[in-house]
């Protein structure tokens, strides 16, 4: 099992008893039980807090949880699987109808997972899969995530290169991004991959870059960095910048936020391009599929959010400083109607 940094061996609980993401107790119209009354108490249970995606994430949720009246409390592991199983058994004792599970470990969730299924409670999660038929799934795209941007990358360097690749495995997102990779290098063996690094121990970018910054040493050839995280890329850009090879170094990554945006578009950044589905918009689908459950519909056990590429030249183009910006210029990147049921209404 993966155990990521131990920072607080305790949960956190973020929501309840500070008003923070309290939900109206006013229900809404027309809408099935329990959504008529409001008030619904739902666990949203992280793995990783970490950084801007799994920020925004939450923002999401809390946002669309709001807007149907689910009482939405956060119970962080703050990094530690242990903690997460713990939280989830925590959400079970509290009562709630509703456990939504971000990211984890498998084999530490499977079984708590189940028993909160069995007491009754309806159970989703993002980004782990916990092989049970009655827990829907949500996640991006990751395949076409992945290729979307390495095909980019074969775009602008050819498929002649040295290549630079940072991963963890054990988490479902990375793991299926990285199977592309590896068919990726298969379909094209001019792709030498001289080195792999990567560390999910928080703070993920700051150690990233100091990992970076050996390899670089080490492999002064390396051109392309493949690096499907926001955190990892950051971090490369860091260290590319720091040893001055802004103008060798082109990277690929995963996700968007405000602050990846002003690295992509700051002068000589050698981070080109980023594939991302909209954080907040899976965080929403994720209440929007638990509240289904919770009214007795089914949303379906694969639910996927397509990804956009993003690359600076497009960001260039169209003027963009910001994630709302993209939100608003490319439509289809800030909005899904995956898991929404008509009663839901077409915002968050
Ligand atoms: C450690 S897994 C990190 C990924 O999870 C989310 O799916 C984000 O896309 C991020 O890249």
């Amino acid at each position: 099992m993966i155990r990521l940094v131990r920072t607080l061996a305790c949960i956190v609980l973020v929501a309840a008893g500070s008003g923070v993401g309290r939900a109206s107790a006013a229900g809404l119209a027309g809408a099935p039980a329990p959504f008529d009354k409001g008030g619904i108490p739902v666990a949203l249970v992280t793995l990783i807090s970490d950084g801007d995606f799994f920020q925004a994430y939450q923002a999401g949720a809390q946002r669309q949880a709001r807007a149907l009246g689910i009482d939405l409390r956060v119970l962080q592991g703050r990094g530690d699987a242990a903690a997460e199983r713990d939280a989830v058994q925590q959400a079970i004792t509290l009562g709630v109808k509703g456990i939504i599970i971000d990211h984890g470990m498998p084999e530490s969730l499977r079984d708590v997972a189940q028993a909160a299924v069995a007491a009754g409670i309806k159970v989703v999660s993002f980004d782990v899969d916990l092989a049970n038929p009655r827990i829907p799934q949500i996640q991006h795209d990751d395949r076409a995530l992945a290729r979307a941007v390495l095909d980019q990358a074969l775009r602008d360097a050819g498929d002649r290169f040295v290549a630079g690749y940072v991963y963890v495995a054990g988490f479902a997102p990375l793991d299926r991004r990285n199977a592309v990779w590896q068919e990726v290098k298969r379909a094209h063996p001019g792709i030498r991959e001289a080195a792999r690094w990567g560390t999910a121990t928080s703070p993920v970018a700051t150690a990233v870059a100091d990992q970076s910054q050996a390899v670089f040493r080490a492999h002064p050839d390396i051109t392309v960095v493949f690096a499907p995280w926001d955190e990892f890329a950051r971090g490369v850009a860091l260290a590319a910048d720091e040893a001055g090879l802004d103008a060798r170094i082109r990277i690929y990554s995963a996700d968007i936020s405000t602050a990846d945006i002003q690295a992509m578009r700051a002068p000589n950044s050698p981070w080109v391009a980023t594939a991302a589905s909209d954080a907040s918009v899976l965080g929403a689908v994720s209440v929007r599929a638990d509240a289904m459950l919770l009214a007795g519909e089914d949303p379906g056990h694969d639910i996927t959010v397509p990804p956009t590429l993003v690359t600076r030249g497009l960001l260039d183009r169209l003027s963009i400083d910001t994630v709302e910006q993209l939100e608003q210029r490319l439509p289809s990147f800030g909005h899904s109607d995956a898991a929404r049921a008509p009663w839901m209404g077409t915002g968050e």
